[in-house]
């Protein structure tokens, strides 16, 4: 394992983990900033930078800079395409949308991006993607066929042929702004068939809401709207004070 992910590993063997996940197209580098040295203060594990649309170039860059600057949490970048890489992340949750019917979500992007995260040794921590219905913006853009809310099996069957391909993380997807979250069976099912770290995210806005992800199995929780969209930095360490209470208890 590299630096962060054995930072990861180390870490869940003592407790669950909450990564907030900053989409450069909508918060600024200064907005950023803030946001990420919150996070570490209210103990945040880590942060991810990306999104499905315009998270690239200066503005990815910037953005990556700000929170380095303000906070010693591990970056991981969580791109949408070979462009959502930039060399000052630290690691690069280098990912495969399994369930994408476009075969560039699968292996296409990854071919692109692979010298370029050669080059700025960014650290590569293999994913299975996972999109599950709604999927939002990114179950569109990646061309998925979300996983029906009421078929967990099929679920589970996707993410132990993650872990069989090699993947060392799944991801479960319900897409950023989801009304819901992944539902709670599919995650235990899930969870009862694979053995590496389980990501849930898209719909955890509240307490309860990571309490319930949290309790029905996974490992590791994301949350991005909520905390972007919670109108002043007040507000969004309030909410991320008792979504944190909601995971590690
Ligand atoms: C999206 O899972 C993440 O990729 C976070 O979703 O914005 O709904 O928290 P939210």
């Amino acid at each position: 394992f590299g630096r962060v992910e054995s930072y990861i590993h180390e870490k869940l063997e003592k407790e669950k983990l909450h990564f907030v996940l900053l989409d450069p197209d909508d918060v600024s580098p200064e907005e950023a900033s803030k946001i990420a040295q919150m996070c570490e203060e209210v103990g945040v594990d880590a942060v991810m930078v990306g999104g499905s649309t315009g998270a690239e170039g200066e503005v990815l860059d910037e953005v990556v800079k700000a929170i380095k600057e303000s906070s010693s949490l591990p970056v991981i970048l969580f791109p949408g395409s070979h462009g959502g890489i930039t060399k000052y992340a630290d690691a690069i949750f280098f990912m495969s949308l399994l369930n994408s019917r476009n075969p560039f979500f699968i292996t296409g992007a990854q071919a692109l991006g692979a010298f370029t995260v050669k080059r700025y040794r960014i650290e590569p921590i293999p994913m299975a993607y996972l999109i599950i219905e709604p999927g939002e913006t990114v179950g569109w853009v990646g061309d998925a066929k979300p996983i029906p809310r009421h078929k967990p099996k099929i679920a589970a069957a996707y993410a132990l042929a993650g872990q069989y391909l090699g993947m060392r993380l799944v991801y479960l997807e319900a897409g950023s702004g989801a009304p819901e979250h992944v539902p709670n069976d599919m995650i235990r099912a899930v969870k009862s068939v694979i053995d590496v770290p389980l990501i849930v995210g898209g719909g955890i806005r509240t307490y309860e809401d990571a309490r319930e992800v949290a309790q029905s199995g996974a490992d590791i929780i994301v949350t991005g709207t909520a905390i972007e969209k919670a109108g002043s930095l007040e507000e969004a360490r309030k909410r991320l004070e008792s979504l944190i209470k909601g995971i590690k208890g």
